[in-house]
């Protein structure tokens, strides 16, 4: 097979399941190495990881409010306190939306939103509470490191004590968001008052030894340059080496419209394609790469799928953050159409819980499941989609 002088060198690495280093991934960004070459590498690592499996869930998003004290540059969804645009729902309004998922069958809700000026620690507490206690069976995957950071401020607490709350009250995994690009040289103009790079992964490492997984993003396509994306991967493979807590990866591309960068124009399909492959080459220890369908668009999200991504998230519903700032995607895709577009691209779909267990429906009526088996793990820690067990469990 014909390959780059470049790329020789890491190909032999990836060959040999060696980690590849910070000049590797410069290299892996550099114009003239071809897309599909280091797609096809990433696609190595991809099916050696999770053979031709393509994950999906059942979910729905809940922004309980977009009121914030922040103004990071790139958001088009905050709102001012007196701004018209400003809204905090309501017990009702939270409750009526947890029935509306448990009713369409949703294994997961995605809870993040503003910080808002007036509300104070126990209303966050409190909006997890009333969902779990109502909706047991729903996963609350519930408040990013930024929230978090915020709420250790509120509640005058160290953040140990923050994560055991939110456990109490029903978290039962943090999402990836607010992680931005942690070089201050960047962060700093993208959102100078939130928690840093430090804060952010401190919350991550504590989150991890008590037990709870998390997943982790980046935003790409700003005024970053690859070296700072290539900064960023190491220091969560760093933290992963230590805690082993990551679940998945979303490398999230930047969409300026209605934002304080709107003068710059959204990354192109090849960078968002090469990003994806370059992630799944880089965090050699983190199991999923998502290719997040409603960021992406539909097709760059199928063909991520062979350029390292195993993962589409999920059905969505109510998905504000990314249709404020000007994405063009459905607001959400039936069960079908998430399984179609799977097979479309080659690769076998399985609707997975949020913490990577397969999930069985039954068959009269869909919108009852219950948890299947975990993904399978072998000796060498691979992880493994299609063992017997797994297929006995699909077609059960
Ligand atoms: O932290 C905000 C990003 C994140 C914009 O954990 C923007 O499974 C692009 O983290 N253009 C929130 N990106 C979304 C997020 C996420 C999404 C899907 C799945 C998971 C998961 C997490 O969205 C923010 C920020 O990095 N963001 N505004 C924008 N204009």
């Amino acid at each position: 097979m014909k390959i780059h002088p470049k790329l020789r060198p890491i190909r032999e690495k990836v060959e040999a399941g060696q980690r590849l280093s910070l000049q590797d991934g410069l290299v892996l960004y550099e114009p003239d190495v071809p897309l599909n070459e280091v797609g096809q590498l990433a696609n190595l690592v991809r099916e050696r990881i999770n053979g031709n499996a393509a994950y999906y869930n059942l979910n729905t998003h809940l922004n309980p409010t977009n009121v914030c004290v922040y103004r990071c540059t790139f958001c088009a969804f905050r709102s001012d306190l007196r701004d018209p645009k400003g809204y905090v729902m309501n017990d009702e309004q939270i409750l009526a939306r947890g029935q509306e998922a448990v009713d369409n069958g949703c294994t997961e809700m995605h809870i993040v939103g503003g910080l808002h000026h007036q509300r104070d620690y126990q209303w966050y507490l409190h909006l997890v509470s009333i969902l779990h206690q109502a909706f047991p069976n729903l996963h609350l995957k519930a408040w990013t490191a930024v929230e978090i950071n915020w709420f250790e401020f509120l509640a005058k607490k160290p953040v140990r004590s923050v994560i055991e709350d939110l456990i109490e009250s029903g978290v039962g995994s943090l999402p990836g968001g607010g992680a931005e690009i942690f070089h201050p040289e960047v962060r700093d103009r993208l959102c100078e008052h939130k928690a840093d790079a430090t804060h952010w992964l401190e919350i991550h490492r504590t989150a991890h030894q008590l037990g709870l997984r998390t997943n982790c993003t980046m935003l790409y396509g700003h005024i970053e340059q690859p070296w700072h994306r290539i900064d960023h991967l190491i220091r969560l493979r760093e933290l992963q080496d230590q805690t082993g807590g990551f679940q998945t990866f979303i490398p999230l591309a930047f969409h300026p419209e209605n934002t304080g960068l709107s003068e710059l124009k959204k990354p192109s399909s090849l960078l968002d394609l090469r990003t994806m492959a370059v992630s799944r080459l880089m965090l050699d220890n983190i199991p999923h790469i998502k290719a997040y369908w409603i960021m992406l668009g539909l097709g760059t999200a199928q063909i991520a799928l062979s350029y390292g991504a195993d993962d589409l998230d999920g059905t969505v519903r109510h998905e504000l953050i990314y249709h404020d700032a000007g994405a063009t995607t459905p607001e959400m895709l039936s069960v079908d159409a998430i399984r179609q577009l799977i097979q479309e691209a080659g690769r076998d779909p399985i609707e997975r819980d949020t913490l990577y267990r397969t999930v069985i429906r039954d068959t009269d009526d869909p919108t009852r499941w219950q948890v299947g088996p975990a993904i399978a793990r072998d000796e060498d820690g691979r992880w493994h989609a299609s063992t017997p067990q797994f297929a006995r469990a699909l077609s059960s």
